[in-house]
């Protein structure tokens, strides 16, 4: 199938085999004109840079597109790298731009994302990347196999609406492998016109975070104490047998047990809509924020969806990424969690919101101090 893509591509005259199968009206000269016209027509368009950042924050976006399509374009570089994902507890990590989840990526139905991959030749394994929100070739998989020391340019266009996992998948059992060791992100496809409310109203938000939800598998010596190991490679084997499990023995947010609690909360402040996305690449998950609610759920992540309201717990599927919208409305500080609450508290899947502004006590008050039973 790739073979295909890359004759159409070079203009190498296709079998007559592969025209009946795939293209049965078009002659190869016929299909190499309309790749040029389609070429010409994308490279007139409007070339943008996102400036990839660090989760939980998102690059720089309108939340209702401006003028036409765009080509949207952007480098990331694949790193392999030791991280502490719980006070020493390690991991061979391999990530994209060196972080776990990867960076969130924003652009609107239509436009066209233009990757450039990077995998250094510091690096040790071959890496590539699969985009659930792209349609053809794994999702850009088997056209994006980079070897130490190579680049990759993919450009795909954004047709479907919505909140999308994106993550390594260079075959056979490394697929699994690499995605455990942090190797996914999400991307955002925002409608043209913006977010809608389940009534069709325009729904915009004053802030966005995403939380990139990781199983971790890191195997213990005899007597339970976390290995830590050079490379990936070696790594592997033992990671394989405790993966076999389906029992993660670590469960972040945002690559670090701990990395969004405490000094390193999310903030808002009452009266603030606050736009959650939250991936999980591998693994189901069920999302709370105690104290709040979900006031608009797109569940499965489709902003084509009406999204459901008022919701307490929202599920994320393994290999999904979804959406919450809530406008907080009294301060404090909130937990946002993985509802299963041994896998918040015990392993680690917990994040906190900490929201400024005055209480209302038309919402909530203790009528009483706790004190002796009368
Ligand atoms: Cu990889």
């Amino acid at each position: 199938m790739i073979n295909v893509f890359k004759k159409v591509g070079t203009g190498v005259a296709i079998t007559a085999a592969l025209m009946a199968f795939s293209v049965p009206s078009m002659s190869a000269e016929a299909l190499d004109i309309g790749k040029v016209g389609v070429a010409a027509k994308i490279e007139g368009l409007e070339r943008v840079t996102q400036k990839l950042v660090p989760p939980p924050f998102l690059p720089e976006h309108n939340q209702v597109a401006k003028g036409g399509p765009k080509i949207v374009a952007m480098t990331m570089e694949i790193v392999e790298k030791e991280m502490e994902i719980a006070p020493d507890v390690f991991v061979q990590a391999m990530t994209f731009e060196g972080t776990n989840p990867g960076p969130m990526i924003v652009a609107h139905v239509g436009d066209y994302i233009e990757l450039t991959l990077k995998n250094p030749k510091t690096n040790s394994m071959v890496h590539n990347i699969d985009f659930h929100a792209a349609t053809g070739a794994l999702g850009g998989g088997g056209l994006t196999n980079v070897a130490p020391g190579e680049q990759v340019i993919l450009r795909f266009k954004a047709t479907k609406a919505g909140v999308f996992v994106y993550h390594c998948a260079p075959g056979g059992v490394m697929i699994p492998y690499h995605v455990v060791s942090g190797m996914n992100g999400a991307i955002m496809i925002l409608p043209r016109d913006g977010l809608k409310d389940a009534k069709g109203n325009l729904v915009a938000y004053d802030k966005a975070y995403y939380i990139g939800e990781q199983d971790w598998y890191i195997p213990q010596d005899k007597d339970g104490k976390y290995k830590r190991y050079d490379a990936p490679i070696m790594a592997m084997g033992d990671t394989m047998e405790v993966m076999k499990t389906l029992t993660p023995t670590h469960l972040t947010f945002n690559g670090k047990v701990g990395a969004l609690t405490g000094e390193n909360a999310m903030t808002a402040k009452v009266g603030e809509t606050v736009l959650f996305l939250h991936s999980q690449a591998n693994r189901d998950t069920r999302i709370h924020l105690i104290g709040g609610h979900g006031d608009l759920v797109w569940t499965g992540g489709s902003f084509d969806d009406t999204p459901t309201t008022n919701r307490e717990t929202w599920s994320i599927a393994g290999g999904e990424a979804g959406a919450a919208i809530y406008t907080f409305l009294q301060p404090g500080i909130y937990a946002y969690v993985n509802h299963n609450l041994i896998e918040a508290i015990m392993f680690g899947a917990a994040a906190h919101v900490s929201v400024e502004g005055e209480w209302n006590n038309d919402l909530m008050e203790q009528v009483q101090k706790p004190g002796p039973i009368q």
